[in-house]
């Protein structure tokens, strides 16, 4: 069997599952979202994380299978919670790939008329910015068609790729996401900061929202707040779990 055969069974057998991480505005306590991250419940290798196997199926038709199933689950999952009074939003990461394929906007409209119960600003999408975002003209024909639809964009990973300012100005985004590695390290190392300070400056001016991820400790947490960014997310507010445990994670967080 080759990794790609397994990935398809994968798909069929429902081993992928999506864990959850809660994202907080550190200065009211709230709790104003979550991200999905997808994860393989493998059979005989216990569970394994997306850099495990994402890999294998880049820029093959499996990975928009794979994606597809992604907004199908997190929407089916804000059902659920909504169902038992959570009304958070969940964000789910889109590769470039995926955003460019031509059933796209068809998918996402087809999966959120399946849940007309959930309303499609509380599904959020994370487009790495990372990642090639080669056709620029494309992308952003397909984003502005997937905000009409009601759904949210937040850059993912921003300060990472080569042409920040340009995605910025061109993209339809609603939020920046501060990559983890200039906040892991903006303590000890000030042009990590700076780099931090400025991405902030940036979103105020640019009137987006901004949240900081790889919060690991209330250092960090409370040196984005003198800065002015108050949504965080990281291991220090808690690590990604299971669906079942987030509505007691709630509940409990203060
Ligand atoms: O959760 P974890 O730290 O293992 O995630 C590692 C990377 O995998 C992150 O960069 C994240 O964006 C990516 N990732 C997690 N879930 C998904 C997904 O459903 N689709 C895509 N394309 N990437 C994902
Ligand atoms: O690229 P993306 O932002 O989607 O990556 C999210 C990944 O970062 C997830 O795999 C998640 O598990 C991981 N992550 C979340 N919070 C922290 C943190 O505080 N520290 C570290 N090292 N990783 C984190
Ligand atoms: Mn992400
Ligand atoms: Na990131």
């Amino acid at each position: 069997h080759s990794g790609l055969e397994n990935i398809r069974q994968a798909l069929e057998n429902k081993e992928f599952v999506l864990f959850y991480q809660p994202k907080i505005n550190m200065a009211t306590n709230e709790v104003v979202g979550s991200e999905a991250l997808i994860r393989w419940q493998h059979p005989t290798r216990g569970l394994l994380s997306p850099a495990d196997f994402l890999p294998l199926i880049e820029n093959h038709p499996l990975s928009v299978m794979v994606g597809e199933w992604v907004i199908e689950t997190a929407l089916k999952q804000l059902s659920i919670w909504r169902g038992m009074g959570l009304n958070i939003p969940v964000s789910v990461n889109i590769g470039a790939r995926q955003l460019q394929e031509d059933e796209f906007e068809a998918h996402l409209t087809k999966a959120l008329e399946a849940h007309r119960d959930v309303p499609s600003h509380c599904l959020e999408l994370e487009v790495l910015e990372s990642s090639a975002l080669e056709d620029m003209n494309k992308i952003s024909r397909v984003m502005r068609a997937c905000c009409a639809l009601g759904v949210r964009f937040l850059l993912d990973d921003f300060g990472t790729g080569h042409s920040s300012l340009t995605h910025l100005r061109r993209l339809p985004a609603d939020v920046i996401k501060i990559d983890q590695s200039f906040v892991r390290d903006m303590l000890e190392d000030s042009e990590d900061l700076a780099i931090v300070k400025g991405v902030i400056a940036l979103a105020v001016t640019l009137k987006l929202e901004i949240i900081a991820e790889g919060v690991e400790t209330k250092a960090h947490g409370d040196m984005l707040i003198s800065l002015g960014c108050t949504l965080a997310q990281g291991y220090g507010i808690a690590r990604p779990m299971p669906e079942d445990k987030l509505p007691n994670w709630v509940k409990n967080w203060h």
